[in-house]
């Protein structure tokens, strides 16, 4: 009896080990948040073989166009056969990469639509085996980061438009893809973690996972628990997040806003409100699509860009921008050209957003405030007057200077903070940065 009941506690404290709801992370991951807190600015990448479609003549989200086409698996599972990405050079992608600043990648390792990206064994619906190009994309995009120092995070879809097991099915794949109306919900998370393990055993040191699609059925049981101990047992140090919209769960490493600052719900999906205590990061599109859209030529303007990069920073988090390279491998030219211009600006300023934390202000209608120890960087982003009254800071300020020419700056305290002369002529175009030394 004693012996049994011994067993049951052994095996009660293996389960609690290893559940996520009582989650601590280890060293080597706190070290990564605060490595990746330090990033601040990293490149997403939506390629898969929707980018052959290119929209298809849409404005629309581009790696969406089975669902909104209505393109059963039948006809989509042609699709591979066209992709044949003969001008994909990892180690240019890197380089592209680097130049703009970055400090990390987040691919697409499988999208909504089910296609694996790398070369999965235990689902032959993948790159190496169905496409004519016939390689795998993360292996080489992996070896490149390595060389450069950049580090790789796999972006994860767990809604699957393609599995059959993915059943019952959520709000999306729906009715058109030719699915049977019945599927075993487990056999379809098992084969998720499968795959899981390949992209955390067969890849070396991975940044983190990124997930995506649990909002399709927020309900059902994912397994979450299962799934991020999973990910932790088999690398300590990669982070977990997912975009779900909700606030995070245990186990996860960071949390994420899509395509709004934290807090802010212009998308409509975005209404949790909830801004936590986890690193954060923004991701953004340079057009309104995150796979290739050959239609879809509303980019923003770099300079809309640097300044949302400057307010995510002044909430604490990353910037990951994304881009969805062409059919052929290659990035486009216009995105391209908008990451050059970041990476210029961060080569002079970087200094104000790589390795700071959110400032003592949060960001307002004029900017935003970051901070690295003693420094609060004052990054004014859009001001009419030549005056800017910044909030009471809890620390006495010692001395206010221009980021750009290291002059003193005018100041005087007030008892509704400090009032800052911001002459015309010191302003600059995107964001004229003060250092205030505390
Ligand atoms: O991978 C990119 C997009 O394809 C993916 N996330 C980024 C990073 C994405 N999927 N959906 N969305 C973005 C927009 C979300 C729309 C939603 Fe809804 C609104 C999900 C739930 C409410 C519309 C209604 C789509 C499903 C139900």
């Amino acid at each position: 009896m004693k012996k049994i009941s011994i067993l049951f506690l052994f095996a009660f404290l293996t389960m609690i080990g290893h559940s996520q709801e009582s989650y601590t992370p280890s060293d080597e991951n706190l070290k990564n948040r605060e490595w990746f807190q330090d990033a601040k600015f990293g490149l997403f990448i939506h390629w898969g073989v929707y980018s052959v479609m290119a929209g298809g003549g849409d404005q629309g989200i581009a790696e969406w166009i089975m669902n909104q086409k209505r393109i059963p698996i039948e006809q989509y599972e042609k699709l591979p056969s066209f992709f044949n990405p003969t001008k994909f050079d990892p180690n240019k992608w890197v380089a592209t990469v680097k130049k703009a600043g970055m400090k990390y990648i987040t691919i697409t390792s499988k999208h909504h639509d089910g296609f694996a990206m790398y070369d999965s064994k235990v689902s032959d619906y993948n790159i190496v085996d169905r496409t004519p190009y016939g390689k795998d994309i993360l292996q080489q995009l992996k070896e490149a980061c390595d060389k450069e120092g950049i580090k790789l995070f796999f972006y994860y879809s767990q809604l699957d438009w393609h599995h059959p097991d993915y059943y019952p099915r959520g709000r999306t794949g729906q009715g058109y893809t030719g699915r049977p109306q019945h599927g075993d919900w487990d056999k379809y998370i098992d084969y998720m973690n499968a795959q899981l393990t390949e992209l955390l055993t067969n890849y070396g040191e991975v940044g983190g996972i990124w997930f995506d699609g649990m909002w399709d059925q927020i309900d059902a049981n994912w397994r979450l628990d299962e799934t991020y101990s999973l990910i932790h047992k088999l690398q300590q140090g990669a982070l977990v997040g997912s975009n779900h919209h909700k606030a995070p769960f245990p186990g996860e490493d960071f949390q994420m806003f899509e395509r709004d600052l934290p807090g802010e719900n212009t998308m409509g999906f975005n209404q949790t409100g909830t801004i936590s205590e986890l690193p954060l990061e923004m991701c953004e599109t340079m057009n309104g699509s995150w796979g290739f859209n050959l239609k879809d030529h509303n980019y923003k303007s770099t300079k809309r860009l640097i300044q949302t990069m400057v307010k995510a920073a002044g909430y604490g988090a990353n910037f990951l921008l994304n881009t969805g390279p062409m059919p052929n491998g290659e990035i486009q030219p216009e995105n391209v050209d908008t990451l050059m211009v970041m990476g210029k600006w961060l080569d002079k300023y970087g200094e104000s957003i790589y390795g700071t934390r959110k400032g003592p202000i949060k960001p307002l209608h004029w900017g935003a405030t970051t901070q690295k120890g003693k420094t609060v960087y004052v990054h004014v982003l859009q001001l009419a007057e030549d005056n800017l009254l910044l909030p009471k800071l809890e620390q006495k300020i010692e001395s206010i200077t221009f980021f750009d020419d290291g002059t003193k700056a005018k100041y005087k305290n007030t008892e509704f903070g400090t009032l800052i002369h911001l002459p015309y002529d010191k302003r600059q175009e995107v964001d004229t940065i003060l250092k205030v030394e505390l």
